[in-house]
C-alpha cells in the first residue's frame, strides 16, 4: 500500500476498511477514480476482461469476482523481475473468504495424530521465536496459460499473468514442526486456511509428504517484498512452497495437521492432479491411465517486451527482454529464435536472485521489413526444457509450450 499509515497500528486488517477500497482511490489513475470500467481481451475465444482495483491491487484483469481471480497484465512482468505486491495475481476456490483479519489474535494450530506436542502459534510467537529466512520465489498457478489450451480445456480461462516472483520473508516449517516433536509414524503434513467452502466443492486444504516438509525450503511467511503480505494474497502468513505451483501455498493459513496417512482430500484427489507420466500429458480427448498430485514447475520463458502482434519499425535495432524460470534447479541458459524457430543464437541472462526467481535476458536484433516470429526457449541446469509443439492434459496444467511473438517490421 502506497502512504499506509503506521502499519504496526493497523493490526487489524479489514478488506474494506481504511485499507480497503476507499483507501485506495486516491492512489488510482484519473480513469480508475472516475469509474470508466476498462477492459482487456485475451488471445482466445471469450476472452474479453475487466480491469478492477480491488483492495491493495491497481487494476488487474478479473476471471471472477467470487471469489476474486485477478491476474496480473502481462506487461508489468517487463518493469523487472520482482512483482509488485499491487500487481500480483489473486486465486481462490471457494466464495467463503475472510474479509477481515485480527493479526494479533490469529493463531496457526500445528496438532495431528503423528505430534506427541500440539500448540498453537501466534504471529508475534511466530516472528520471534524462528529464525526468519528470506528467499526469492516464483508462484504460479497450476492453470497459468489453461486458456491457449488447443482443444480448448473447462476451468479458469487464464492466459499467463498467474504467476509473479517476490521476495518472501518467514521462518521454515521445519523449524516449526521440530517444536510439536514430530513421531516417527508421520507421513503427510496438511495446510488449512481461514476461507471456507459455501456452495460445496469442499474446504481448500492441501498436503505434502513429510520429506517435503521438513526440507527447510518450505516456509511460514509474513512479508512479501519487504511488506506485509496483501490481504487477497494471503495475510497474515501463508506457505511457501519453492518450485511448486502455486496450490500448495495455502493462504491465510490457520491449520498444520500432521498425520499418519496420505491425505486425499477433495483438493489433493481428484483436483490438482496430473498424468502420471514423464511429460504429464496424454493425448486430447483421452483419459490418464494413472494420476499424481502436481509438483514442480517445468521450465518456462517469454518474451516481456513486445507483445504478440506489434508494429515496429524496419531497420531500428530492437532490444528485446523477457523471463525464465523452472522448479528449482536454476536457468543455465535461454536461447532465442527471430525466424519461427529455424535458427537459434544465446541471449544473454541477467542478475541470478537464486534458483527459484524469475531470471531476466536480453537480446537484440534489427528487424528487415516484413512478419518476423520470435520465440525464446530456456533450459534449466539438469538440462530439462520446454516443447516446440504444446503439450496437452484434460486440467490445463503445467503449460509451457515455447511461445510465438509475431511482429510486423514496417
Ligand atoms: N486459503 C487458500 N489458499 C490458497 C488457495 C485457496 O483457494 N485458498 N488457492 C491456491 C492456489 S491454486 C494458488 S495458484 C495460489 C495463488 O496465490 P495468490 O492468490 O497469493 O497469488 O494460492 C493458493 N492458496
Ligand atoms: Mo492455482
Amino acid at each position: 500500500m502506497p502512504d499506509h499509515p503506521d502499519p504496526s497500528r493497523l493490526s487489524r486488517r479489514s478488506l474494506l476498511g481504511a485499507t480497503g477500497l476507499a483507501g485506495l482511490a486516491a492512489h488510482l489513475p484519473a480513469w480508475a477514480q472516475a469509474g470508466a470500467p476498462q477492459t482487456f481481451t485475451h488471445p482466445f475465444a471469450n476472452g474479453e476482461r475487466r480491469l478492477v482495483a480491488y483492495p491493495e491491487k491497481r487494476p488487474l484483469i478479473v476471471l471472477s469476482s467470487r471469489p476474486p481471480q485477478l491476474e496480473t497484465p502481462f506487461e508489468v512482468f517487463n518493469d523487472g523481475p520482482i512483482t509488485p505486491n499491487d500487481a500480483f495475481f489473486v486465486r481462490y476456490h471457494n466464495a467463503g473468504i475472510p474479509t477481515s483479519i485480527d493479526a494479533d489474535t490469529h493463531q496457526i494450530k500445528i496438532f495431528g495424530n503423528a505430534v506427541a506436542k500440539p500448540f498453537a502459534l501466534s504471529m508475534a510467537e511466530l516472528k520471534t521465536g524462528f529464525r526468519p529466512v528470506e528467499i526469492t520465489a516464483v508462484n504460479q498457478c497450476s492453470g497459468n496459460g489453461r486458456g491457449l489450451f488447443n482443444p480448448r480445456v473447462t476451468g479458469g480461462q487464464l492466459a499467463n499473468g498467474a504467476m509473479g516472483n517476490a521476495r518472501w520473508l518467514g521462518v521454515p516449517l521445519k523449524d516449526v514442526l521440530a517444536r510439536a516433536e514430530l513421531k516417527n509414524t508421520a507421513r503427510q503434513v496438511t495446510f488449512n486456511g481461514l476461507d471456507e467452502a459455501l456452495f460445496g466443492g469442499g474446504d481448500f486444504v492441501k498436503a505434502l509428504d513429510i520429506a517435503h516438509a521438513m526440507d527447510g525450503e518450505v516456509m511460514l511467511a509474513w512479508q512479501m517484498n519487504g511488506a506485509d503480505i496483501p490481504f487477497l494474497n494471503g495475510y497474515p502468513v501463508k506457505l511457501i512452497v519453492p518450485g511448486y505451483y502455486g496450490t500448495y501455498w495455502v493462504k491465510h493459513l490457520s491449520e498444520i495437521e500432521v498425520i499418519d496417512s496420505v491425505f486425499d482430500g477433495f483438493w489433493m484427489k481428484p483436483a490438482y492432479r496430473v498424468p502420471d507420466n514423464d511429460c504429464a500429458c496424454i493425448e486430447p480427448g483421452t483419459t490418464p491411465a494413472a494420476t499424481r498430485p502436481i509438483a514442480r514447475f517445468n521450465v518456462r520463458s517469454f518474451i516481456t517486451s513486445v507483445a504478440d502482434g506489434a508494429r515496429l519499425p524496419a531497420g531500428a535495432p530492437l532490444a528485446v527482454k523477457g523471463i525464465a524460470f523452472d522448479g528449482g534447479q536454476g536457468i543455465r541458459e535461454v536461447a532465442f529464435s527471430t525466424d519461427g524457430g529455424a535458427s537459434w543464437r544465446a541471449a544473454t541472462l541477467g542478475a541470478d536472485l537464486g534458483r527459484y526467481s524469475f531470471r531476466e535476458f536480453r537480446f537484440g536484433f534489427t528487424p528487415a521489413p516484413g512478419q518476423h516470429d520470435l520465440r525464446v526457449r530456456a533450459w534449466n541446469r539438469s538440462g530439462q526444457s520446454q516443447p516446440m509443439e504444446a503439450l496437452w492434459q484434460p486440467a490445463g496444467y503445467m503449460r509451457n509450450v515455447v511461445e510465438s511473438v509475431r511482429i510486423s517490421a514496417v
